[in-house]
């Protein structure tokens, strides 16, 4: 059986490690900080249900901070990237360079685009691969996490959007893929492994694009988005040129998109959006991987996107604040 290892302790990392571990997966956390990884090793990883109640304290799991991760032994390894876009810098590069070796898998489980493009360039040979999740957590305190919500979870090869038309990175074959998602699985996670991640990926691009950095800017919560007809026009407005931009980008589902997002506003309506939460905590928020993700996207068409480029420089505005 392949070690694996998740890659950050918030609440996405948090949950895939509790979970993998309670499933007596051989698993590995690499946290950001020595105080995280030091209490994760000595107590393990209390999971706990919408309500707040804590059904699951997990076995004490192996535990590092990412700077002090002992190399992998081998490549069988797989690697469950759970982190911000904002986190992927200089110095998280070049921790997993030294610690994942070469043909090893990286499963990038962010919201956005760009970063396999960064991966790709940093870690050559290692296999890349993109997961899209619906799972919904909320981290409570360094070794505890509530499952607020469960959800489904795409795994498949990872797109590089720094050519048009996208492309695939070097990835893991089929056989790992499908022991990923099996891992998964029994983790208690519903995955499926899928062929067309450039449209998972760019769906997902959509959704944040439309959500994030509205209820950031007006500080509500994912719900309230729909609760006025001025706040609908401004979503519907920002999706409307977004979903433009990205069907020239690769998004070719003929599902209905409008609806799936209102959706996901109904469905996570008490949530705050991870931009809302970056944002109130004083946090650098994730807009140039969503919105100025967009806007590379329109400029490299030649399509003018003022809307996105209002918000991201609204966001920015607040970020720098
Ligand atoms: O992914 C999300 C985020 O907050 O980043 C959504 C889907 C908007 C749920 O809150």
């Amino acid at each position: 059986m392949a070690r694996f290892v998740v890659v950050g302790g918030g609440s996405l990392g948090l949950l895939l490690a509790g979970k993998l571990a309670m499933s007596d997966c051989d698993v590995e956390v690499w946290t950001r900080s020595k105080e995280q990884a030091a209490r994760i090793a000595a107590e393990g990883i209390a999971i706990g249900d919408a309500s707040g109640s804590v059904y699951a304290a997990a076995k004490p799991i192996r535990a590092a901070a990412l700077a002090d991760a002992r190399p992998l032994p081998d490549g069988d390894a797989v690697v469950l990237l759970a982190v911000k876009q904002t986190a992927i810098g200089d110095a998280l590069l070049s921790a997993l360079a030294a610690a994942v070796p070469p043909g090893a898998a990286l499963v990038a489980f962010c919201n956005g685009i760009g970063h396999v493009e960064r991966l790709a360039e940093a870690l050559p040979g290692r296999d890349l691969a993109a997961a899209i999740t619906t799972e919904a957590a909320l981290r409570t305190d360094a070794r505890t996490v509530l499952h607020t919500g469960s959800g489904h979870t795409f795994v498949g090869p990872a797109t590089m959007f720094d050519r048009l038309p996208p492309y695939e990175a070097e990835g893991p074959g089929r056989e790992r893929l499908s022991e990923v998602q099996n891992r998964l699985v029994l983790a208690g996670f519903e995955t499926s492994v899928s062929n067309k991640m450039t449209e998972r990926m760019l769906r997902k691009l959509l959704v944040n694009a439309a959500i994030n950095p509205l209820t950031a800017l007006l500080r509500v919560r994912n719900g309230e988005l729909t609760a006025s007809p001025e706040r609908l026009a401004i979503m519907r407005a920002l999706y409307e040129e977004t979903v433009a931009i990205l069907r020239l980008c690769g998004l070719e589902t003929e599902e209905p998109l409008w609806e799936e997002l209102l959706n996901v506003c109904s469905r996570t309506a008490m949530n705050r959006s991870s931009m809302l939460q970056d944002v109130l905590a004083g946090r650098k928020t994730e807009i140039d991987a969503l919105n100025g993700a967009v806007c590379r996207l329109a400029e490299r068409l030649d399509k003018p996107v003022p809307r996105n480029e209002t918000v991201v420089a609204l966001i920015r505005a607040l970020d720098s604040g």
